[in-house]
């Protein structure tokens, strides 16, 4: 099987510390391509018809997208339970705080490298910026004994998340106020498949 990475994606990051979580390197393939909402890449829209990655290209079955569909499947795949029976509902919630958090970073990375900067819209960059912040104080507040539980998807999530912010939006001084999730993030971020995995 094929996976279809970038490096720098959050989405991406996820399944990839998945893969090395579960040991499942062996016979998935991660290739990398550059890819973009302006120009797309031909092997990310033969998995995705809308070109985003990741996708999994399977021999024996349709190619496979979302990141939330590819992380089920390989969950399920190994047997792994980073989708545990018991929580399952706030693992789900969890890792979708995650994704929404990256939704609103990704995007304001595209807002900030690919869009003229004449036609760049602070308000906008700004807003985006509440939401992340928003959801950094309701995980300290509400997630952390999820966080600290055994291996879940909600954790590697929020470790991409942080991940990413910390490679892009830096300047947004995030750790501030959140100190009790940047000393988890301190930890996480120390496991092979997340030191594997991370960006230049
Ligand atoms: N909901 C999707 C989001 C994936 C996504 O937005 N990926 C970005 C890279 S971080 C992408 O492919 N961007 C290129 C584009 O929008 O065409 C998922 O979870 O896989």
């Amino acid at each position: 099987m094929k996976l279809i990475v970038a490096a720098a994606s959050p989405f991406a990051r996820k399944v990839r510390v998945l893969l090395r979580e579960t040991n499942q390197l062996d016979d998935i393939e991660e290739v990398h391509v550059s890819t973009s909402p302006t120009e797309m890449d031909a092997q990310a829209l033969a998995g995705n018809p809308t070109g985003r990655i990741p996708s999994l290209i399977r021999p024996d079955g349709p190619a496979l997208y979302d990141s939330r569909v590819i992380t089920r499947f390989l969950d399920a795949r190994a047997g792994s339970k980073l989708y545990p029976d018991r929580d399952l509902w706030d693992v789900l919630t969890l890792e979708a705080t995650a994704e929404e958090i990256m939704t609103s970073t990704v995007s304001m990375s595209y807002e900030m490298r690919l869009r003229p900067q004449e036609l760049q819209w602070d308000a906008w960059l700004d807003a985006q910026w509440e939401k992340i912040s928003g959801a950094l104080d309701a995980v300290q507040n509400r997630w952390m004994a999820h966080l600290n539980a055994p291996l879940n998807m909600g954790q590697i999530g929020m470790g991409c998340a942080l991940g990413y912010i910390d490679l892009r939006h830096d300047a947004r001084n995030w750790r501030k106020g959140h100190d009790t999730l940047s000393a988890w993030f301190e930890d996480f971020k120390q496991r092979p498949s997340m030191i594997e995995t991370c960006p230049e």
